[in-house]
């Protein structure tokens, strides 16, 4: 006899009580107020809500800041091209130091403020900047998304310097309060800068800023290299139901060119390799123009 199905389609799991009410953006969950209010960092998440950054100050040793700082410029070596020697993506996996990073429990603590459980690593990049770089224009992060940006944020970004963040050394510039414009900022917005501060913090600290807050960095002026890490999560909804990626590019030969498309084979995401050294520049700007369509 076969089995009969009473339910069908079979239902989700009862076993699990389910939410159907999201929280206040930027509430504080019992889980997060627990572990933030152990941690000392409580305020910085109020400072994060208010402000569009924060920053933890002492998170890492000095010796593991070092650590982290050669594995960078080690692995940077094997970026090809124009990246070599500057950066390096995809760390996970590439040494087990990064692990150590992104499970450190001020981390997970302010990424599940933000962005929600079951947050997705979005990018782990290490960054180097010699005398004289830099000079990032102001932009967010979430740059493919439409305005208005969402009340909650989708994505953040921690950057760990692995040398004190001075003025001279180039550090990450922000906008205090810019995120609550929910939308990027305009050409003439990006020249002006106004209300533009630079994050000073010691080496070892996690300097968070928003998906939608305004940030940019200054040039270096002192000599050596800048090498920092940057940590982005994004929330987890925005991810197909069904995962192609096993249908390569000799299957999509011959296919309809919006099959590509559709697949996300043409815009910037998912396009970092260990040897790339970030993301293929030449299709940011199609994807974020598509963002806005
Ligand atoms: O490294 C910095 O100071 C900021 C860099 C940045 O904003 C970015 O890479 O998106
Ligand atoms: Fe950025």
């Amino acid at each position: 006899m076969p089995e009969i199905i009473k339910e069908f389609p079979p239902g989700p799991d009862k076993s699990v009580e389910r939410t159907f009410i999201s929280p206040e953006p930027f509430s504080i969950s019992e889980s997060v107020r627990g572990s933030a209010k152990k941690l000392e960092i409580y305020d910085h998440l109020n400072f994060l809500k208010n402000n569009g950054y924060c920053i933890l100050e002492n998170v890492f040793d000095d010796s593991f800041t070092e650590n982290i700082r050669n594995t960078i410029i080690a692995l940077s070596e094997e970026s090809k091209g124009n990246f070599k020697g500057l950066s390096a993506a995809m760390l996970l996996g590439r040494d087990p130091i990064f692990e150590e990073v992104i499970t450190n429990k001020k981390l997970q603590a302010v990424v599940e403020f933000a962005v929600g459980k079951g947050a997705l690593l979005s990018q782990l990049l290490g960054g180097i900047r010699p005398q004289g770089g830099g000079n990032f224009d102001i932009h967010i992060d979430s740059a493919w998304t439409p305005a208005p940006l969402p009340e909650y944020p989708l994505m953040i970004t921690a950057c760990m310097p692995c040398e004190d963040f001075t003025l001279e050394a180039g550090p990450t510039k922000v906008i205090p309060k810019s995120h609550l414009k929910k939308r990027q900022p305009l050409p003439e917005e990006i020249k002006n800068e106004e209300g533009a501060i630079p994050i000073l913090c010691k080496k070892g600290s996690l300097a968070f800023w928003l998906g939608s807050t305004w940030h940019g960095n200054y040039p270096r002026s002192k000599t050596g290299r800048r090498v920092v890490l940057h940590i982005s999560f994004s929330r987890l909804m925005m991810r197909t139901i069904e995962n192609y990626d096993f249908l390569d590019e000799e299957w999509l030969r011959d296919k309809h060119p919006s099959i590509r498309t559709m697949l996300g084979r043409d815009d910037f995401l998912g396009t970092s390799t260990v040897t790339s050294g970030g993301t293929d520049r030449s299709k940011t700007i199609k994807t974020f123009n598509r963002s806005h369509s």
